[in-house]
């Protein structure tokens, strides 16, 4: 048996378009750790402005170890060249070699909320396994991507429980690099596809508690009962589930921080509000979405997020 540790290793891509929300995830991550858990947060960043720098340099605190690391452009020069791709999908290729002395780590995406601690999830044994990840009901019953990529099953790439010590062993980041470049003309997906098609057998699968696609499941109406009989759950409305789950994963177009969205969109603001970037280091785009003002109303704080207006009631507030 793997040992059990209360280390957790993460790994981000950032990049400046991305940076709000992933301030958020980083948030959500310390907020709902438990204290005794030390997190060690390897953040890749690709195109990160100085002043970003900064404000991520001072995330680190005690047991949540921040590291940031440039993925350079350089080292995907040729292969962007070759084929129209982003760079950060190679970023995740690379994990296994760019975090080469780990045995594994937990790769998230930055549009997501952590809402529990994560050790019980690192520490699931993987030993048999290149990763870990969370089918995509959508994906397999609507689109078929699992027969797309020649696979029984399909996950969803923005969480991944990645064992990096098989990867290395088996040299996957090329092969990773290679399918990519050669994928067939049918694939839609940045990574995913390639994950699916070349992990394939050797994937494990998790809870949807771990990676819920909460949005994608009210946007495309899929009901409780759907959801229950795939994943093979017991839950009794999607709340519940959104209540219950680990990761909430705000996949596919419509953000919480974009649009109104039941729930979901009061839910962010809440962490984007605590995230606590101080004014001075906002960069000019933070303003122009996200304002805070306790003065439009004695009771209640209201968020501003582009045209969407959040009234939280404030804690201290007076009932009236
Ligand atoms: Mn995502």
């Amino acid at each position: 048996m793997p040992e059990v540790s209360n280390e957790v290793n993460i790994a981000m891509i950032l990049d400046d378009a991305y940076l709000m929300c992933s301030l958020c995830t980083i948030y959500s991550l310390k907020k709902n750790k438990k204290k005794n858990s030390v997190y060690n947060l390897f953040l890749f960043l690709n195109d990160v402005s100085l002043s970003a720098k900064r404000l991520l340099n001072k995330l680190s605190s005690y047991n949540f170890n921040v590291m940031m690391i440039d993925a350079s452009v350089e080292r995907f020069k040729n292969v962007s060249r070759i084929v129209h791709i982003t760079q950060t999908a190679l970023i995740k290729f690379n994990l296994s070699g760019l975090l080469s002395n780990l045995d594994k780590v937990l790769y998230i995406d930055g549009d997501i909320i952590v809402q529990k601690d994560l050790t019980d999830l690192y520490n699931m044994d993987v030993s048999d396994y290149y990763l870990a990840g969370v089918r995509e009901l959508r994906a397999e019953k609507k689109y078929k991507f699992h027969k797309l990529v020649g696979q029984k099953y399909y996950i969803n790439s923005g969480v991944m429980l990645m064992n990096l010590d098989l990867l290395r062993k088996d040299n996957l980041e090329q092969v990773f690099i290679d399918t990519k470049l050669n994928q067939p003309k049918e694939w839609k997906c940045m990574d995913q596809d390639v994950f699916n098609y070349v992990c394939g057998a050797k994937i494990k699968y998790l809870g949807v508690e771990y990676n819920n696609p909460c949005i994608i499941f009210v946007d495309s109406g899929t009901t409780i009962d759907e959801i229950n009989s795939f994943y093979n759950t017991k839950y009794k409305t999607i709340k519940d589930l959104c209540k219950n789950s680990y990761i909430l994963h705000y996949a596919g177009p419509p953000k919480p921080w974009l649009y109104e969205i039941p729930y979901h969109s009061k839910l962010y603001s809440r962490y984007l509000l605590n995230c606590k970037v101080p004014l001075y280091e906002k960069p000019p785009w933070f303003t122009k979405i996200f304002s805070v003002s306790n003065l439009e109303s004695k009771t209640h704080t209201v968020i501003k997020i582009l045209d969407i207006r959040i009234k939280i009631r404030r804690r201290n507030s007076v009932k009236g």
